[in-house]
């Protein structure tokens, strides 16, 4: 029976109540009136999304033509100095976040139809006449969110935990909307991946349970007639599943509801959205090779030097050629650690299947998890050199060692080896997003090298406070810190979902056996 209608009626009836505060900028006014070419820059003092409203006014005779201004909306100080001129990337040049109004009749109060994601604002007065100045009387911003901040106790730690844990958290804040999005200013999304980790930072911060459930409805709402998720989906106009589909976010729906059950006690939805999880189980059956037991490295492809070689102009079709996406290095092979990702879901099914008491298919899945656990440590573990590689290139990567780690394949003591083995080898494709930290900090916490993970995340995430960030980044590499998928870091997002973990760690709820 499709159960689909349903599962909207009670997403729907989730939906949350956004709370809304009004902030003025903390710098920039008052300010002298302006001429034609000149601007000035408002700072709202930390991260905000919401509607903006300026009350603009005028020095000198009746204006006698409009004011023509270019508005630019920074989520960081340095996107202040970035152009979109010239940008060839292949995602919309739509996200950035500038527009250009003209003020007939001053003075006015003008609200902006869209919903910025920003500290900074610059307003560059392109023309005004030479009989007036225009003057900026007044800004603000409806700052919005849905998570409570009553509900956020306070942290204690060093100086540097603490900063940590109030930028990621006002990361993950900022991302509480109607439902968890990806990235305030970019993709505005609901996104499996990122859900997963903003549930578990959820409930380690704001306690937004409900939202986590409304979400797990909305993604079982959206699937496709066979069951299948979506990578990600959009709700407005209506409900819509994106055609985009990641083997890993889907399976990650298993992760997120054996979590949120966990967490909350909640067996009712469990139960119901158990076909929903399950079924992502029986889908990614196309992913192996029946007779290797692995995934197949084709379905786990990795660009070619060619499609590498386009850069900029690199398409999302080619992207998407990879079944799963563990990361965003472009080069990266995905075979071991899509391997070693279904193996991680697949236990959490079965904890899932056992917190439930359902028995059914227990003892069946249990078997292929063994199996394909078998087949990974037999023919992707080189127990030489003490690593996993992947795919036909025997690529060694640090996704791979990390999501084996996670997958409990090897004992914990071999599995921090590779951790660490890894670390010798200068060619490793790299980790490159936010996401893949987490997992690699995720991984040395399980494996029990506590004190390294400690270190890590304070050294990546504490790299990102060093620049100034107010939100954590959706990318960070800090040996580039310009360094963008998308072809310029004009399109990223520098408030995005998959950054806040460090919350989730610091304040210890993270799997530290
Ligand atoms: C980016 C989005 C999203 C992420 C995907 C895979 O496009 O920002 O957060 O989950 O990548």
């Amino acid at each position: 029976m499709d159960r689909r209608a349903e599962y909207l009626k009670k997403a729907d009836s989730l939906k949350p109540r956004l709370r809304v505060e009004r902030v003025r900028p903390v710098s920039g006014l008052p300010a002298e009136a302006m001429m034609e070419g000149e601007s000035l820059i408002l700072d709202f003092g930390n991260h905000q999304v919401g509607h903006v409203t300026l009350k603009l006014g005028y020095t000198g005779s009746h204006p006698d033509a409009p004011a023509w201004l270019r508005l630019k909306f920074c989520e960081s100080k340095k996107e202040l100095g970035q152009s979109i001129e010239g940008y060839t990337g292949w995602i919309s040049r739509g996200w950035v976040q500038e527009e250009q109004v003209h003020v007939d009749v001053l003075p006015r109060e003008i609200s902006l139809p869209r919903r910025y994601a920003f500290r900074y604002l610059r307003i560059e007065v392109l023309a005004v006449s030479m009989k007036y100045r225009l003057t900026v009387e007044d800004a603000w911003v409806d700052a919005a969110t849905s998570a409570d901040d009553r509900a956020l106790s306070p942290f204690h730690g060093t100086p540097e935990e603490e900063a940590i844990d109030r930028v990621a958290t006002r990361t993950l804040r900022n991302c509480m909307q109607d439902f968890f999005e990806d990235g305030p200013k970019r993709d505005r999304r609901l996104w499996l991946g990122d859900l997963r980790l903003q549930a578990l930072t959820s409930y380690a911060t704001y306690h937004g349970d409900d939202l986590v459930k409304r979400c797990l409805y909305l993604f079982a709402a959206a699937a496709g007639d066979d069951g299948q998720l979506t990578a990600c989906l959009f709700t407005e106009p209506k409900l819509e599943g994106d055609d985009n589909w990641m083997a890993d976010y889907a399976l990650f729906f298993i992760s997120t509801l054996k979590d949120y059950v966990e967490h909350t006690g909640d067996k009712d939805t469990g139960r119901e959205l158990l076909p929903v999880a399950m079924r992502q189980l029986e889908l990614s059956e196309s992913y192996f090779d029946p007779d290797t037991h692995l995934v197949r490295d084709g379905s786990a492809k990795s660009l070619t030097r060619s499609e590498q070689a386009k850069g900029p102009e690199l398409k999302a079709d080619m992207v998407d050629q990879s079944a799963f996406f563990i990361d965003w290095n472009l080069t990266l092979n995905k075979q071991a650690a899509g391997q070693a990702v279904w193996i991680y879901c697949a236990k959490d099914a079965l904890r899932l299947m056992e917190i439930l008491n359902e028995t059914d298919g227990h003892d069946a899945l249990s078997a292929k998890i063994e199996l394909r656990s078998r087949a990974a440590v037999e023919k992707l573990y080189d127990a030489g050199r003490g690593l996993f590689v992947s795919g036909e290139g025997r690529q060694v990567s640090w996704a791979s060692q990390v999501w084996f780690a996670l997958a409990d394949v090897l004992p914990a003591e071999d599995a921090g080896r590779a951790l660490l083995n890894v670390e010798k080898e200068p060619d490793a494709a790299i980790m490159v997003s936010p996401y893949m930290m987490h997992h690699y900090v995720d991984a040395l916490y399980h494996v029990g090298m506590g004190d390294k993970a400690h270190e890590v995340m304070l050294s990546y995430w504490g790299g990102m406070v060093d620049m100034g960030a107010d939100t954590f980044f959706e990318l960070y590499n800090p040996n580039n810190p310009d360094e963008s998928p998308y072809g310029s870091p004009i399109v990223n997002s520098y408030c995005h979902a998959w950054s806040c973990t460090p919350s989730y760690f610091l304040r210890g709820t993270a799997k530290k056996t």
